[in-house]
């Protein structure tokens, strides 16, 4: 019998704690991305609608060229001020609370409500309603619009989309017996999303110095374990020759994903000379849970796609990457 998904029951904590809280402080994770902020918003507006207190909070940067119009509804840290209410603290799309960055610090002491839907990562905040067979964070969302009874706009229905859309690769990711996914989705564009007008949005908007770098990191990039394994790599004298503030990722994970026999795709990003962060994809057929690695590297994420930044240089990580995906391509 096939797996069909339902969600599970939401927990009568979380249910009282939203229910009796009267002021909110929505956060997600730095570097947000469409799913990130969209469910923000589409947080924001439910508790809203139930008549709370909301503020967005996310210490961002807003640089993907999708998301960069949304920077103007958050703040990027919490004040006193803000905590003199004594919020409740809805975190989303989250798998470890290194991931919300400076602000973990600011809200030490809140009551914290966690929804996200990554399988792997270090738990934390006083309640958890984690889904991870859930598409998007917005997925999740959606369900606690129809849990609370609240109206979904048609301003809010993009939002949710556009977080099925940026985490699902455009539904491509899903596999059989999830139809429930496409479902949920039919009913936003019947309340008026254009799925046309998003795939621009999400795929369009970049500069020619985008598209070049992508083409760098492609030429750079290493076939290893007989052509299982791709690495790229990128350092901090690319942003001198290349002027965007894109993240070459999506591009770069679905052309080298395209190639016969890979399986699995590693990005390496070096942030500071002994900082580097990593970008985790692997193929459908693959059996590397790449979820799984960046745990062991201190991130988190899915099976198929996943992140982790550690304290070492490109070139260290990149040896040790290489033994662990050896070991894990059986
Ligand atoms: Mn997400």
């Amino acid at each position: 019998m096939p797996e069909f998904f339902s969600f599970p029951p939401l927990p009568e904590d979380i249910r009282l704690v939203i229910e009796d809280g009267s002021s909110f402080l929505i956060i997600g994770h730095i570097n947000p991305d469409g799913d990130c902020l969209s469910s923000q918003i589409a947080m924001g507006a439910l508790l809203e609608a139930l008549g709370k207190q909301v503020t967005l909070v996310n210490a961002g940067p807003f640089e993907r060229s999708e998301i960069t119009h949304l920077s103007g509804l958050f703040q990027t840290g919490v004040t006193e001020e803000m905590k003199a209410e004594n919020p409740v603290v809805v975190v989303v799309d989250c798998s470890s609370i290194e991931r919300i960055g400076s602000l973990a610090e600011e809200i030490e002491g809140l009551t914290t409500v966690i929804f996200d839907h990554h399988a792997s990562g270090e738990y934390f905040g006083d309640y958890r309603y984690i889904t991870p067979r859930a598409i998007s964070t917005t997925f999740i969302i959606m369900h606690l619009y129809r849990e609370f009874g609240i109206e979904i706009t048609p301003e809010i229905a993009d939002h949710l989309f556009f977080g099925f859309a940026t985490d699902s690769g455009f539904f491509r990711f899903i596999g059989p017996y999830r139809g429930d996914i496409l479902r949920h989705a039919a009913e936003l564009v019947d309340l008026g999303v254009s799925p046309n007008e998003m795939a621009d949005r999400i795929s369009g908007g970049k500069n020619l110095d985008y598209v070049k770098y992508v083409g760098k990191l492609i030429d750079r990039s290493e076939v290893l374990l007989d052509g299982r394994l791709i690495i790229a790599s990128s350092y901090i004298r690319d942003s001198r020759t290349f002027d965007t503030t894109d993240r070459p990722g999506d591009m770069l994970y679905s052309m080298l994903l395209a190639i016969r026999g890979v399986e699995v795709v590693l990005y390496l990003k070096e942030l500071e000379t002994q900082v580097t962060e990593i970008g985790l994809r692997s193929s459908h057929q693959s059996p590397v849970d790449v979820g799984e690695l960046a745990k062991r590297l201190g991130g988190g994420g899915h099976r198929r796609a996943a992140g982790a930044t550690v304290n070492e240089s490109v070139e260290a990580v990149r040896d040790r990457l290489i033994l662990l995906v050896k070991e894990l391509l059986v």
